[in-house]
């Protein structure tokens, strides 16, 4: 409406045609605050910000800490907040770029926040996005306010996030005179979970999601945050083993025993779900116990914490990958904040809650009580399809905070839940394993695949390219159905883009297994490619086969010559040839 008026009031004073025309961003930014009305909503200030400019945000919760932010492009920036109840309600911030695109995102949070990402609107508005966050409906990265109230807890499960879309998308209609061609959300974690409670929940809401490393399956999730505690002890206990052990001692003998089963020895574990750790060479010899080896209680602990969660004996959450001890995030002596906070303030309203204790029947209540859906947990999706959205999930290999296995186990859930093979999925819903990364971003391995600002390159010089930068990758595969078949990711040294490229590495899709030449540089991507996950049945077929083969040739030995005898150790006669297979795609 602004925008039309202002063209035509330009139109008319200079006596031109309409279409010769935009609209004054400027003056549109300045006359705005006036001119909204969305219901619940309060307008705090709309401000017009160059590009450039270093926003500072001094009464930002120091739990969220976010300082400042540098704005990349000019931003007409508005600031809100927007009741979901008489006791709850969210902070909402819009950042409309003067280069629209057309487009509108919505961004994410991080564990129990409360936390406006203001580097996320920087990096959509850049874009040319439309771009909308939201605090998730309380201030800072604690629990403390779901206590006793649990329209706070429907804010952080699923309002906030969706309110704050239809918030959005009328604003951005109302300020650029013409609605959003396409909509899209970007989120990591807890982020990553809100991406996907809006394709299970409100499947309208957007065109293009991506979800990375998402918290889904959240109550089992937080169960299984909790369950380490029970299996390190605390800081008296026999089993239990320093964080820095962890770091000095346990994550080395890992990438030992893992590193180069995928052929280069580079602190990278390309799939970890086929490493087998066994942590019994750190065993100190009988009466030698020094620092720099374990006991064998401690060995049985760590054996312990790469199992599965199981509840009442049924696969709850699954295991810790290995790979992910550089960052032990759980294995501290003390029990995990998310789970004290979720517990105490969200389960039981109880602050008092002895949080040191929580097991099998806490994390069974939590089961059944899963307050406002936050489990995520849906595997029907077909509304999100039917409607042509695209969802393309990620999920570093090296998360220590959230098992990277969650994410095949919603995939394989989609997949049954809707009776469909993986062709079928990847015409709607890809899912990305990037070796190295940590929990959404850093890592040994080439983490950057435009995944947030920080996965971006260079804040002057960012890396749009649709082949490693997966928001644009969505956008095109949206907009013009180009599926991204891989993604290439960037190491930079000392993860400074201005250091220069360390080694590029493309990352495959599920359950595809990025596959090293074998004589390539491999720092280079060209030396790898993705390869098809061997056929569980040609493995047995090929097993049995090559036994039996094995079997009559020494049945023909003992029989020309009777004093052979089995040989003790083989050359693995049962372990097939390595299946190779061209790419598909
Ligand atoms: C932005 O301002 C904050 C607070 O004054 C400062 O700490 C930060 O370094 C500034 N950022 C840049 C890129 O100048
Ligand atoms: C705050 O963020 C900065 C970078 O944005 C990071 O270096 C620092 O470790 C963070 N601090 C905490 C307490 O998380
Ligand atoms: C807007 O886009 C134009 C053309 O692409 C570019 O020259 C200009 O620098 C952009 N302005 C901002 C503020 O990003
Ligand atoms: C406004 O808030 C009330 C609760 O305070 C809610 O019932 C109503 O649905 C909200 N209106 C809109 C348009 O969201
Ligand atoms: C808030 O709304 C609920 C109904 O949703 C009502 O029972 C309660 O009395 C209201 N509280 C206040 C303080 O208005
Ligand atoms: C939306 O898409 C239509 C058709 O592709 C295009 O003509 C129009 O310019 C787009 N709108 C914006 C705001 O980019
Ligand atoms: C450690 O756990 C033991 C047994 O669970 C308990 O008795 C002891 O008080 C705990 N120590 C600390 C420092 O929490
Ligand atoms: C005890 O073990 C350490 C390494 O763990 C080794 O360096 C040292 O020689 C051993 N001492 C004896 C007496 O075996
Ligand atoms: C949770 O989802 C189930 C179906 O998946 C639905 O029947 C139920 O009403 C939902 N509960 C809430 C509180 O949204
Ligand atoms: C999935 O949900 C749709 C509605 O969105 C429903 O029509 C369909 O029956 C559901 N399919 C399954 C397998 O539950
Ligand atoms: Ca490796």
């Amino acid at each position: 409406m602004v925008t039309r008026f202002c063209l035509f009031l330009l139109a008319f004073l200079l006596g031109i045609a309409p279409s010769a025309l935009s609209c004054d961003f400027d003056s549109t930014c300045s006359s705005f605050a006036s001119r909204i009305s969305i219901p619940n909503a309060t307008v705090s200030f709309v401000d017009l910000v160059p590009s450039g400019t270093n926003l500072t945000f001094p009464d930002n919760d120091p739990s969220c800490n976010r300082t400042s932010q540098v704005v990349l492009t000019d931003i007409c920036r508005i600031s809100m907040s927007v009741a979901t109840s008489n006791r709850s309600g969210f902070d909402f911030e819009a950042w409309f770029p003067r280069n629209w695109t057309g487009r509108f995102l919505s961004t994410g949070n991080g564990g129990l926040s409360g936390c406006i990402q203001f580097e996320d609107l920087a990096y959509g508005s850049a874009l040319g996005f439309a771009t909308v966050a939201t605090n998730n409906g309380h201030d800072g990265d604690t629990g403390k306010f779901f206590l006793n109230n649990p329209d706070v807890v429907a804010d952080f499960a699923f309002r906030a996030v969706h309110t704050g879309t239809v918030v959005g998308k009328s604003l951005t209609e109302s300020f650029y005179g013409s609605p959003h061609n396409k909509s899209y959300f970007l989120g990591c974690s807890t982020g990553g979970r809100q991406g996907l409670k809006s394709v299970q929940d409100f499947p309208e809401d957007f065109d293009g999601v991506i979800a990375g490393a998402a918290v889904a399956d959240f109550e089992h999730l937080l169960a299984w945050t909790g369950h380490f505690l029970g299996i390190t002890g605390n800081a008296s206990a026999p089993t239990f083993l320093s964080p820095e052990r962890w770091v000095t001692l346990v994550h080395p003998d890992v990438l030992s025993q893992c590193d180069e089963i995928d052929g280069v020895k580079d602190g990278v574990i390309e799939d970890p779900s086929l490493c087998n750790y066994d942590p019994s060479g750190l065993v100190c010899p009988e009466g030698n116990q020094t620092e720099l080896c374990i006991t064998e209680v401690q060995a049985e602990m760590i054996r312990k914490v790469y199992q599965p969660l199981l509840i009442q004996g049924e696969l709850a959450f699954p295991r810790m990958q290995p790979g992910t001890e550089d960052v032990p995030i759980f294995y501290t002596g003390m029990p995990f904040i998310y789970t004290a906070d979720w517990f105490r303030f969200a389960i039981y309203n109880d602050p008092s809650l002895d949080v040191t204790t929580l097991s099998e029947k806490d994390w069974i209540f939590a089961q059944e009580l899963d307050p406002f859906n936050i489990s995520t947990w849906s595997g029907n999706i077909s509304a999100f399809r039917d409607r042509q959205g695209k969802l393309l999930t990620f999920h570093g290999q090296a998360d220590g905070l959230v098992s990277s296995k969650n994410s095949e186990r919603y995939f394989e859930l989609v997949k049954e839940t809707m009776s469909l093979e993986n062709a079928d999925l990847d015409e709607f819903y890809r899912l990305f394993r990037i070796s190295g990364m940590g929990h959404c971003s850093t890592g040994a391995g080439a983490w950057e695949v435009g995944q947030n600002l920080a996965g971006a390159g260079a804040i002057d010089n960012l890396n749009l390219d649709p082949e490693s930068n997966m928001l644009t990758a969505l956008v095109r595969w949206v907009e013009e159905g180009v599926a991204p078949t891989e993604l290439v990711g960037t190491k930079f040294v000392n993860d400074d883009a201005t250091q220069g490229v360390e080694f590029s590495r493309g990352h495959c899709r599920f359950p595809q297994r990025n596959t090293y030449d074998g004589v390539g540089d491999s720092t280079k991507k060209e030396s790898w490619s993705c390869q098809k996950p061997p056929n569980p049945f040609l493995l047995i077929g090929l097993s049995a086969g090559s036994f039996l083969a094995f079997y009559f040739v020494l049945k023909r030995r003992e029989q020309t010559n009777p004093a052979s005898k089995l040989p003790r150790q083989q050359d693995h006669p049962l372990v097939p040839p390595v299946h190779k297979e061209t790419k598909d795609n």
